[in-house]
């Protein structure tokens, strides 16, 4: 029996240094009444949503990339987005840097929460792979400095009931890594939401890499595939701070299919109506995990490399 969801993906263009969280907000909360017109369960915003992508640059002072952090959540600027969603009875998964202050100190991490059809939030994910450098690359054009400024995450991947299925959470570089589908699979994820800031040249060279939107499309339509899951991918596109970022934010079925994808690189929603059931029909068919998974035949705790051949 089909299991419907309306998915928003709100992708959004840029965010100016300069520009204050209330504005951030006030361009989030567009995209989630256009969401709530076009039907959907759930609006999907992107990694680090309220400010702009600040691991590309090197920040001395702590004060300042203390700003740049959230100490709670909701917090004073971004209860609105909580109001309106209980108001229009919308869910919302939103990405943002998390600022924890304990007794050992201060951690940070790149996370995720997802909130329901009330306004309260049920689930939360912070960024586990961190890719770039953890120093200053003073020669570079810009920076990605995620290994710096986080904390890898720990609190795991996970899998909530919501939505009328089971939802997962990842971040950014993570779609890269096989393990982190595969992770939310076992853990019962019919649909993943992952936010990205992706730029589209090295941080050492000028030029478009050929690549970067190639390789994002084949990381999350692999992932898809290969764990029957549905992918709800959504990027911070555009040109940030004189970063240039892919576009591409899309919906993806467990065929591996593109059901809808951005057409432009600024604030766009791209709306799919998705059944949730099509995960549970592949993982019973061409992706059975139970009755294809032979990890006790895979070796994994044999030596890693074989000895040499004669
Ligand atoms: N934000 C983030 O994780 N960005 C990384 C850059 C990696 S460069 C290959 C990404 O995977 O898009």
């Amino acid at each position: 029996m089909a299991r419907p969801i309306t998915v928003g993906a709100a992708q959004f263009g840029p965010v100016p240094q300069s520009q204050p969280r209330a504005a951030v907000v006030a361009r989030l909360l567009e995209l989630m009444r256009e969401a709530h017109g076009r039907g959907c369960d759930v609006v999907v915003f992107t990694e680090v949503a309220l400010t702009a992508f600040f691991p590309h640059w090197y920040i001395e002072d702590e004060t300042e990339l203390d700003s740049y952090f959230e100490r709670e959540m909701p917090s004073p600027a971004t209860q609105p987005l909580f109001d309106e969603a209980r108001k229009y009875g919308i869910g919302f998964h939103l990405g943002y840097a998390e600022l924890v202050e304990g007794p050992a100190g201060k951690k940070r991490y790149n996370t995720a929460i997802l909130v329901d059809k009330t306004g309260a939030i049920f689930g939360k994910y912070r960024k586990i792979h961190l890719p770039g450098y953890a120093a200053q690359q003073p020669d570079h054009r810009y920076q990605n400095l995620e290994k710096y400024y986080f904390d890898s995450g720990d609190l795991g991947f996970n899998a909530w009931r919501a939505f009328g299925g089971v939802m997962g959470v990842c971040i950014c570089y993570d779609r890269r890594w096989p393990e982190t589908y595969r992770v939310l699979a076992l853990k019962g994820a019919e649909m993943v939401f992952l936010g990205y800031n992706t730029p589209d040249q090295p941080t050492d060279r000028p030029g478009v890499s050929h690549l970067a939107n190639f390789h994002n499309m084949l990381s999350m339509q692999a992932g898809t595939y290969q764990n029957a899951m549905w992918v709800v991918g959504v990027a911070k596109a555009g040109v940030e701070e004189g970063v240039s970022q892919i576009g591409q934010s899309c919906i993806i079925a467990p065929s591996g299919e593109v059901v809808a994808q951005a057409t432009t690189l600024k604030d766009e929603l791209v709306v799919a109506r998705c059944d949730l059931d099509m995960a549970r029909q592949y993982r019973e068919n061409t992706i059975n995990f139970a009755l294809n998974r032979h990890i006790e035949h895979y070796g994994l705790i044999t030596a890693r490399v074989g000895p040499q051949a004669p």
